[in-house]
């Protein structure tokens, strides 16, 4: 699904916005047929947002069911000979669309777009009724799996609780752009592309796919492709659907230092009109991985960086500019080269800004809490990979959302790798049929490195599925969790344990989480939990073992900022292990992360 963009033959309306909205616990919407009449008592809602925190009532923040968003839009006249599209950044977690009043779209996941063709149902030059229906209710056949059950309230009402495994909070709403867009009939639907390079010579392999709609037409037609360089000269051009392109004197995009060349898709007529243009940036790169090495363009790569959260006050899980680009100066500030999309995948306009800032980026599925624990760090798991929980439903949804990933984000240079799961029960034995056909199904799509984030309760000899991954990541929480505390025993757990992995596996390990909880101001020396000081402590103590072993092939501390969670006793106003506060401003140990990663030695 091609990004909505604006070019020669397309136009872009973004529907952002004060919307109506109404909660519906006693589940009358449908029946009332509100997609239709309307929503009887909206109150006003911000669109994109998460919903949950921007009015004051507990009861909407904690809402679990079906709310209603709803507001009216204009068509242009003179839309009317083209393709119109309604496109819905991402709707957490299944929303039904209507326009009026009739269904469009239904889609299960929180966290990826989906579109609708709605040529058929506007009125041209008139107003239009647009209807959505969200369900933040989650179950074992969804990513995160989740489960819904009943309790009676004090005044007798029976309301819904969702049991979550996964630690942040269960945001809800229309949470990133709704974009009203147009296509030629005719139209380019889909492009892929490959990049590689030998000596100065770049290569791009190009896939251009055209929609079907027209048979005829497409015997004739011709597809060009033109290629820019930063300064806006075209640099090579192809023709043909299918097509492999040169580029004299290549600049690579390389961490850090990214470049980005225009790629310019050219349909056209018989009589070499054109029918349709669609433009995207690309960066001209490889990434491999070699025995025990990841290579970005043939080098070495470690990766600094972070797993984060989409997430801020008020906010919530809306998408905003603003705290997009906070985050990325401030990853540049600290001297980040990296960051894993824990725990699902981000909104595509974070690549973008990653593609031009030379940020790479490990983009991982919602699969997070396939396991029977919210924080399982601690205690004992039960089995979860059975019919009752984690199941074939699971899986074909697990193997439709990894195939959306690829298909959106395939084409960015800042994506170096898939993560297909965070912390699943991986040592039970259903766990290996499950992930083997997860990883065969994604590697039809996609040759990019594959990577699986275990939990550290898991030791290597009882993971079942390390073995079909390229890349294995470690949260690791000696020192927290456990050990807690005691930094000395902790180094030693962690040595232990890296060390363990490295001789069963002798595969590319990187740590993906370590971090310990600390209240921005509280200050204790000597060093406590949840102080600044333990924090500085903690970081430093694992990047001496870190240096010491060696063989890692990156470090991502969890976690960025802040984050909101369910409420918990472990969760103090949420997760407070972010190197910055929610607000994104730094804590101490930011400037210990500061001085290590921008250490001349470090920059590779
Ligand atoms: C983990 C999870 C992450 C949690 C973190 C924690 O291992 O992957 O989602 O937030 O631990 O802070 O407990």
């Amino acid at each position: 699904m091609l990004y909505p963009r604006e070019t020669r033959t397309r136009e872009c309306k973004d529907l952002s916005g004060i919307w109506h909205f109404q909660a519906d616990p006693d589940g009358h919407g449908r029946s009332f047929k509100w997609f239709s009449k309307g929503l009887p008592c909206p109150i006003l809602m911000p669109v994109p947002s998460s919903y949950n925190e921007i009015t004051t009532d507990p009861q909407l923040r904690d809402y679990i069911g079906d709310v209603w968003y709803e507001r009216y839009f204009y068509v242009p006249k003179d839309w009317s000979d083209r393709r119109v599209m309604l496109r819905f950044g991402s709707v957490t977690h299944s929303g039904t669309v209507w326009v009026n009043g009739e269904e469009i779209v239904r889609n299960k996941g929180g966290f990826l777009p989906f579109e609708a063709d709605i040529t058929n149902v506007v009125y041209y030059g008139q107003l239009n009724h647009l209807v959505v229906c969200v369900n933040n209710e989650l179950s074992w056949e969804m990513l995160p799996p989740g489960e819904v059950s009943f309790h009676q309230d004090a005044d007798g009402v029976s309301r819904k609780d969702l049991h979550q495994q996964h630690d942040f909070f269960n945001y809800s709403g229309i949470h990133r752009p709704v974009y009203l867009y147009t296509t030629p009939m005719t139209y380019i639907e889909d492009v892929t592309i490959k990049t590689s390079f030998e000596g100065h010579t770049g290569f791009v392999d190009y896939q251009v796919c055209i929609s079907q709609q027209n048979p005829s037409f497409l015997s004739d037609s011709i597809v060009k492709v033109f290629l820019y360089d930063a300064s806006g000269n075209k640099v090579a051009e192809g023709k043909g659907e299918i097509g492999k392109i040169k580029v004299q004197d290549v600049q690579l995009w390389n961490p850090g230092d990214a470049y980005l060349y225009r790629m310019s898709v050219c349909l056209y007529d018989e009589q070499h009109v054109e029918v349709d243009h669609y433009e995207l940036n690309i960066g001209i790169r490889t990434v491999k991985v070699e025995g025990n090495s990841f290579l970005i363009n043939g080098r070495p790569f470690y990766f600094r960086g972070f797993g984060k959260h989409e997430d801020m006050d008020i906010k919530g899980k809306g998408f905003d500019h603003a705290l997009i680009l906070r985050d990325f100066y401030l990853m540049e500030w600290i001297g980040a080269n990296s960051f894993r999309t824990s725990h699902y995948p981000y909104a595509e306009e974070v690549l973008d800004i990653a593609d031009r800032q030379g940020i790479v980026v490990i983009s991982e599925v919602p699969a997070v809490g396939m396991l029977s624990k919210a924080v399982p760090a601690m205690g004992e798991l039960e089995d979860v990979f059975h019919q009752e929980k984690i199941n074939d439903k699971t899986l074909e949804h697990h193997i439709r959302v990894t195939r959306d990933m690829i298909r959106r984000d395939k084409n960015h240079p800042c994506v170096v790798m898939w993560s297909l799961a965070n912390e699943a029960s991986t040592m039970e034995e259903n766990a290996e049929p499950y992930f083997r056909k997860l990883v065969d199904e994604t590697r039809k799509l996609d040759d990019r490195p594959l990577m699986i984030v275990n939990l550290m309760l898991i030791e290597p000899k009882k993971c079942r599925v390390s073995k079909l991954f390229d890349v294995i990541g470690l949260n690791t929480y000696f020192g927290w969790y456990s050990e807690m505390a005691n930094l000395k025993a902790a180094s030693a757990r962690l040595e232990q344990f890296l060390e363990d992995w490295h001789r069963t596996l002798g595969k590319p390990l990187m740590i993906t989480e370590y971090g310990v909880d600390t209240i921005q101001g509280l200050h204790r020396q000597p060093p406590v939990m949840y102080s600044e000081e333990y924090q500085v402590s903690f970081f430093q103590a694992y990047h001496q073992v870190f240096d010491r072993l060696g063989y890692l092939k990156g470090e991502h501390v969890w976690n960025f900022a802040d984050f909101m969670t369910k409420e918990d006793l472990v969760r103090i106003d949420g997760n407070r292990k972010g190197v910055f506060t929610r607000q994104r401003q730094p804590k101490m140990s930011a400037y210990t992360l500061k001085e290590r990663w921008t250490a001349p030695a470090e920059i590779s």
